[in-house]
């Protein structure tokens, strides 16, 4: 009997033990954010832990299970769903195990849009925000951050300052593309002796010129505005107040009026006509001018061209006038120059950049009609100063012509006469 009992006792114990090593270590999976793949397997002790599917996460990588958070603790399962380590831990109540995550990184590329310079590309951490930018800039526009869609659409992922505003959200290497807006300015209407029309205006950055009114100038007529006085630089304004070009100055600016006068205006000289012509015609101004008032200025030609100025005077007499250059020249003025011509023979030239007004007086000989022409000439090559020739005050005076009446032999009646 106590054998017996005592056989019993040791096949309790036996059985006891053997029931413990057999036991269902129940394992379950934190998958600590991640959704789907296996929940929980029933691990044997001292056996490598059964094969299981993945969860995921979007954003991150799967790097296996852990005893612990964030992959710290005893590793026991490797990235691929793999036994990384034999099961050794004897309880009977279920035991969790950590999915540790690691966050992907994507390539992120900064269209700049028309910009210059700034950060080029970044990488960007899934779940955090990407790393600060200096921003790009551009000439007449304002910065106003990368979104994800060109011409500032969809959504912005950094400041003007080039701070990121969210944690990045992207599964896959992406383009962002900076957001900008044309600058506006103000423009300055410098009439050059003209009275009324616009006097101020506000001008966008990339956009064609708003309509402005005309100023007026009594015996001129208004010939749009200009960077520079007297028609020079560059014409923002038609004669007739509309855009010429798109504004693209990025700074406030002055622009000047043209003003154009007729060329026996200009010339002071009523009496002879006037016509103009070559590659560009001379134009009557009002900002180089010897009397104070207006002279005839040569068309803006280009190299290898002409611009004259003709008349044409009954002879003999004298042609006067002043003229001045601004022009590429050498010694020789062989290179730019402005000459005088009578009957197509040049007389004289002047070239250089002295600005200086010279008064001419030249003899036309020989009865009946001379031509005369004033020729603003380039060369082949480089210019200089403001590159043309300038007119004033022509005066034409005929030769007096004292005609004797001999009377042979009478008396009283006219002895002479005059005549041009
Ligand atoms: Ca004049
Ligand atoms: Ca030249």
């Amino acid at each position: 009997m106590k054998t017996t009992r005592l056989t019993f006792a040791v096949l309790l114990a036996l059985g006891m033990a053997g029931t413990a090593y057999a036991a269902p270590y129940v394992v379950t999976f934190n998958k600590d954010g991640g959704t789907g793949g296996t929940d929980s397997v029933t691990a044997t002790l001292g056996s490598p832990m059964p094969a299981i599917t993945l969860p995921t996460r979007t954003g991150y990588a799967f790097g296996g299970y852990f005893t612990a958070k964030n992959g710290s603790g005893n590793q026991y399962y490797t990235s691929s769903g793999a036994s990384a380590r034999n099961w050794d831990i004897s309880t009977t109540q279920p035991f969790t195990l950590f999915a540790k995550w690691t966050a992907n990184t994507y390539a992120v590329t900064l269209d700049r849009q028309g910009g210059t310079g700034g950060t080029g590309s970044v990488t960007a951490t899934y779940g955090s925000k990407p790393p600060k930018i200096t921003p790009p800039t551009r000439n007449g526009y304002t910065f106003h951050g990368y979104c994800s869609l060109p011409d500032g659409e969809g959504t912005l992922y950094y400041s003007e300052a080039g701070f990121p505003i969210l944690a990045w959200d992207l599964t896959s290497s992406t383009t962002l593309y900076a957001k900008w807006s044309a600058n506006n300015y103000w423009i300055e209407f410098d009439r050059q002796d003209g009275s009324g029309g616009t006097l101020k205006q506000v001008a966008t950055f990339g956009k064609a010129m708003p309509d402005i009114t005309l100023p007026t100038k009594t015996g001129c007529t208004f010939g749009g505005y200009f960077t520079l006085p007297g028609g020079g630089g560059t014409q923002y304004y038609t004669a007739s107040g509309t855009s010429a070009r798109d504004w693209d100055i990025a700074a406030e600016t002055t622009l000047c009026a043209k003003w154009e006068t007729t060329l026996s205006g200009a010339l002071d000289n009523e009496s002879l006509v006037f016509s103009a012509g070559g590659d560009l015609p001379w134009w009557g101004q009002t900002v180089w001018k010897r009397d104070g008032q207006d002279a005839a200025q040569s068309g803006a030609i280009a190299d290898n061209q002409n611009s004259w100025l003709d008349t044409s005077v009954r002879g003999p007499g004298t042609i006067t006038f002043w003229w001045n250059v601004s022009c590429e020249s050498n010694d020789d003025v062989t290179r730019d120059y402005l000459e005088f011509l009578v009957g197509g023979e040049q007389v004289k030239k002047i070239g250089g950049t002295d600005l200086a007004w010279r008064k001419e007086s030249i003899a036309v000989s020989g009865a009946g009609t001379h031509s005369l022409r004033w020729n603003y000439h380039k060369d082949g090559g480089y210019s200089e100063g403001y590159d043309c020739g300038w007119v004033d005050i022509v005066t034409w005076t005929p030769k007096v012509m004292t005609v004797t009446l001999d009377q042979q032999g009478g008396s009283d009646g006219t002895e002479s006469v005059t005549a041009k």
